[in-house]
């Protein structure tokens, strides 16, 4: 089976490690769209626009079988369209786990970090709306601006990205929170840093198990097998810092094949 994936940059790629780690048997084509990263504080309208392109490059240049937007931003934008436009693909967004962390919390605050668009976007204000109504829980949340930029850069454990977390995060300490959303999938690659200013015991809440599950469910209800070898092509639009392929390929368990290049060469 084919899988096209795509994010702004690199972040996505936390997710693809997901898929590698329970799908054995899928090729997958990733797009980190860097010529026109950061998404964050882009329009409605702009990441709609990169996301369709995106889908169709997939479609045509590689058959996909089933897309998955690993970027929470592009998927508050853009799902409903790609779902409409592409009716005979299997379409999986990616959602700030603001259920699973309402069930985590014991000290009934959760924060969740995303970008300011994820956080705007309607359809984060809605899946608010519709938790509020089945948990007593106070939602902290923070639009992390800059933060996609300074990892892309490589400044993972930077003492400026660490600087900005802190910014961010005592806040939430003085509030008690004990679970954080990682609503944006590059921050996962910052889990180090969030754990040193939050305490080891944090529960850190990410996406990329849970989209696993789904593209397995869905691809199977759809007559799917995931047998055969894995393999992952990684294509990027713009510039790439490619020591940060490098590191985050390195946490790897078993990235079975993969294959880096430019989307034009
Ligand atoms: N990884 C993207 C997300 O999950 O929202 C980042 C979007 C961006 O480019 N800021």
């Amino acid at each position: 089976m084919k899988v096209g994936v795509f994010d702004s940059g690199l972040g996505g790629l936390t997710v693809v490690q997901a898929l590698a780690n329970s799908l054995k048997g899928v090729e997958v084509f990733y797009i980190a769209d860097t010529l026109f990263a950061p998404y964050g504080e882009k329009t409605k309208e702009q990441i709609l626009k990169h996301s369709l392109d995106i889908t169709n490059y997939l479609i045509s240049k590689h058959q996909i079988d089933a897309l998955i937007v690993a970027c929470n931003t592009a998927t508050s934008a853009a799902i409903k369209y790609l779902r409409e436009e592409f009716p005979h693909l299997m379409v999986i967004g990616t959602e700030p786990g603001v259920k699973p962390a309402m069930q985590a919390t014991q000290t009934k605050n959760i924060g969740v970090l995303a970008t300011p668009a994820t956080l705007s976007g309607e359809k984060y204000q809605q899946l608010l709306k519709d938790l509020a109504l089945e948990h007593e829980v106070i939602v902290h949340d923070q639009a992390c601006r800059g933060l996609v930029e300074q990892i892309e850069n490589g400044k993972v454990s930077d003492v400026d990205t660490h600087n900005m977390l802190k910014d961010w995060l005592d806040p939430m300490k003085e509030k008690s929170v004990d679970t954080i959303v990682l609503g944006c999938t590059h921050y996962p690659l910052v889990s180090e840093l969030i754990k040193e200013i939050m305490g080891a015991n944090i529960k850190l809440i990410e996406t990329g198990s849970a989209i696993a599950r789904r593209l397995e469910s869905l691809s199977s209800s759809n007559g799917f097998t995931c047998d055969g070898e894995l393999k992952i092509n990684v294509f990027y639009t713009g510039e790439i810092k490619k020591e940060m392929i490098n590191m985050i390929l390195e946490t790897w368990e078993d990235g079975g094949k993969i294959v880096v290049r430019n989307e034009n060469e």
